[in-house]
């Protein structure tokens, strides 16, 4: 099968590879989308570490064709997710107490084991969520990720009703995450970005207020006219989105990190403890978050802005991707 693989110098190759046969408890996917996340180029750079022969993704979708004996979660026909979290063991405190992205055995699909940027994939059937009717594939697979991370980042920042959130970074994560805070959490967004073509989708998509880091500083702006935000959600790849975060918020406002630049973040300590600022980082989101997060996207809350490409494009995505020119997210359709 044809499928996107990373090699030692960091670059990625679309190649023909052998899949091997399913064993127990699993199920093997046809996939038909596959969202390219920034995540995507921090696994090829070996920001977490080299995985050199690994298949990338973990915004898929696909159709099942075959299931092990014995498993019973899925059946032949059933269209699934391929996600981040792939797999948990089920049974340590974290799989049991609805942090099972947290579990110390986990298994990340398009890191750890192979993912969804393949013509094939092989899924644990109890950890493939199903894709509910009336959402097309391509915008589910924008879901996987981008659309579960940020509805549970919002979840996570605890904003209520009529509260303003700050959103730095508007990209594939960003957009979704002003879509469910206000469609979903009914808050006020400011969103910001370093791109006005980022932001104009931002307004379209309700934002109450936008500021271009590159004209504005944000601190500033949200501090005097805001009085400092509620609660922030940073999915911007930028150390310095990491600081501002921080001084926007008002006191006892909570800052949700989900950008993964290979960075250290300024964290001055009275103005935390003064303030009581809290910093928390959220990864992905559960099985149930997925399922949720579908749900809202089905029903037409959320709308994923998706431009379908082939397999090929994999390269051109991740360049557009570095050069900050992709409004929404690239998806690669395995039937172009
Ligand atoms: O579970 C998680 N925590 C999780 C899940 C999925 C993705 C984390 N991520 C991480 C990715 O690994 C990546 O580091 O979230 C980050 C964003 O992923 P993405 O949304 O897929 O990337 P993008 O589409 O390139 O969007 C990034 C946006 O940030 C803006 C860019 O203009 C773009 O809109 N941005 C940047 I880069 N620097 C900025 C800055 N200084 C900025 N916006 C504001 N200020
Ligand atoms: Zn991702």
């Amino acid at each position: 099968m044809k499928a996107a693989i990373v090699n030692k110098d960091h670059s990625v190759d679309v190649k023909e590879m052998e899949i091997r046969a399913i064993q127990a408890g699993e199920a093997l996917v046809e996939v038909s989308h596959c969202g390219v996340c920034h995540t995507d180029l921090h696994v090829k750079d070996g920001d977490f570490g080299e995985v050199p022969g690994r298949v990338l993704g973990h915004e898929g979708i696909g159709t099942v064709i075959e299931v092990a004996d014995g498993v019973t979660s899925l059946k032949i026909g059933d269209r699934v997710s391929i996600a981040w979290f792939f797999e948990g063991c089920g049974v340590c405190d974290y799989c049991v107490s609805g942090k099972e992205t947290y579990c110390r055995s986990v298994k990340n699909a398009g890191y750890s084991v192979d993912g969804a940027m393949a013509e094939k994939c092989i899924v644990t059937a109890d950890y493939a969520v199903k894709v509910p009717e009336g959402l097309d594939s391509a915008a589910a697979s924008s879901i996987t990720c981008a659309g579960v991370t940020t509805y549970k980042a919002v979840k996570v920042s605890d904003v209520k009703p009529g509260q303003w959130l700050a959103i730095y970074g508007v990209g594939g994560l960003g957009n979704l995450a002003l879509q469910y805070a206000k469609e979903v959490f009914n808050a006020k967004v400011v969103a910001i970005d370093i791109s006005d073509e980022k932001l104009a989708l931002a307004t379209e998509l309700g934002a109450d207020m936008v500021i271009n880091v590159k004209n504005e500083d944000p601190e500033k702006v949200i501090q005097e006219k805001l009085g400092g935000a509620h609660a922030a959600v940073i999915t911007a790849v930028s150390k310095g989105a990491f600081n501002q975060a921080v001084n926007s918020v008002r006191a006892a406002g909570r800052v949700v990190a989900v950008g993964l630049p290979s960075d250290s973040m300024d964290l001055n300590i009275p103005k935390l403890v003064l303030d009581g600022i809290e910093v928390v980082g959220s990864l992905v989101g559960t099985r149930e978050d997925l399922r949720e997060a579908f749900q809202f996207a089905a029903e037409g809350k959320v709308v994923p802005i998706v431009h379908n490409r082939p397999i090929e494009d994999v390269n051109d995505i991740m360049q557009e991707m570095i050069d900050g020119t992709i409004n929404g997210r690239m998806v690669i359709d395995m039937s172009l």
